[in-house]
């Protein structure tokens, strides 16, 4: 099956065309928050989909099933792509609107502060996240020709990868968050104690949770059910988008996966460019490079 070789660059950021035009890119820059709004921040392959299921479950805590029928890309519809409109008015009046984007800080930053939005980005080890992305090149037919391993290690260090560089990404956002209502959570966090991690954020949300609210958040987002669920684990999606004979969205769900793919020569470079890149960050990420 054919690659859908549409690519769009804004602002000097490459994305996947269709999904995203220039009008959906320079809405998004347009985009009236409101102090009510919930944004989740993701560089790709962080764990966009596992936060767009707990956010959308803190938020329908007293009744699931009203989501369970929604996939979350709908439930928690990214800022930059096309169908916003369409999934914001789908949207219940009466809750939060629930939003999603890529998009770098310095797109958002003028009109995020301007409003009370909470902001929740999602981290990941960028090594798990290259090892990630590379998969999902290949399943993914709205991405470049992946190549070899190899090149796409170099491409992502370089920051030649689809939304940049993952170092300018999270730097850029972490520069911010003084100014914004703004809350920070790793896919470490949650694989290694789910349950505080997700306690941590619902307060932070302003949505306390009851110990059995809390015990269902914790099933319905586990790898275990996600994966098997059709809105969940984008198994619906068109085999002109996703080549579903090459592999799954939902790959290994892991921490540490990296490891049976760096050689010793990239991950000593890894490190080096992480230290050069990241070394002046005084906030302590919780994933381990050894
Ligand atoms: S995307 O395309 O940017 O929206 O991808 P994203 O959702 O950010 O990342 C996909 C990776 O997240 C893993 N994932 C999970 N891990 C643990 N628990 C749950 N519930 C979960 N849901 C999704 C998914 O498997 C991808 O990681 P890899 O390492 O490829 O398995």
């Amino acid at each position: 099956m054919d690659r859908i070789k549409v690519t769009e660059v804004f602002e000097g950021i490459s994305m996947p065309g269709k999904m995203h035009t220039q009008e959906s890119l320079h809405a998004a820059t347009n985009f009236q928050f409101q102090d009510t709004d919930v944004l989740l921040v993701t560089f790709p392959k962080s764990g966009t989909t596992w936060m767009q299921q707990i956010l959308s479950l803190i938020f329908n805590k007293e009744d699931f099933q009203k989501v369970q029928g929604i996939p979350t890309w709908s439930r928690v519809p990214w800022l930059e792509h096309t169908y916003l409109l369409d999934c914001l008015a789908q949207m219940d009046a009466s809750k939060p609107r629930l939003l999603t984007t890529h998009f770098p800080a310095k797109l958002l930053i003028h009109n995020l502060k301007n409003s009370k939005a909470r902001v929740v980005y999602m981290a990941r080890n960028p090594k798990d996240v290259l090892v990630s992305y590379y998969h999902f090149h290949k399943l993914a037919k709205f991405l470049p020709d992946v190549g070899s391993f190899e090149d796409f290690f170099d491409q992502f260090l370089e920051g030649k990868v689809n939304f940049g560089s993952w170092f300018n990404h999270i730097k850029d956002w972490l520069g911010v968050q003084q100014e914004l209502n703004f809350f920070l959570i790793t896919y470490e966090d949650l694989s290694q104690d789910p349950r505080q991690a997700i306690q941590n954020l619902s307060n932070f949300l302003g949505q306390p949770l009851e110990p059995k609210e809390l015990e269902n958040i914790l099933h319905y987002c586990s790898f275990s059910f996600m994966s098997k669920n059709d809105q969940l684990n984008y198994s619906l999606t068109s085999p002109e988008v996703f080549d579903h004979s090459i592999g799954k969205f939902m790959r290994k769900g892991v921490t540490g996966n990296w490891k049976e793919y760096f050689s010793p020569e990239q991950n000593a470079k890894f490190n080096n460019v992480y230290q050069a890149e990241m070394g002046d960050l005084t906030i302590k990420l919780p994933w381990s490079l050894d």
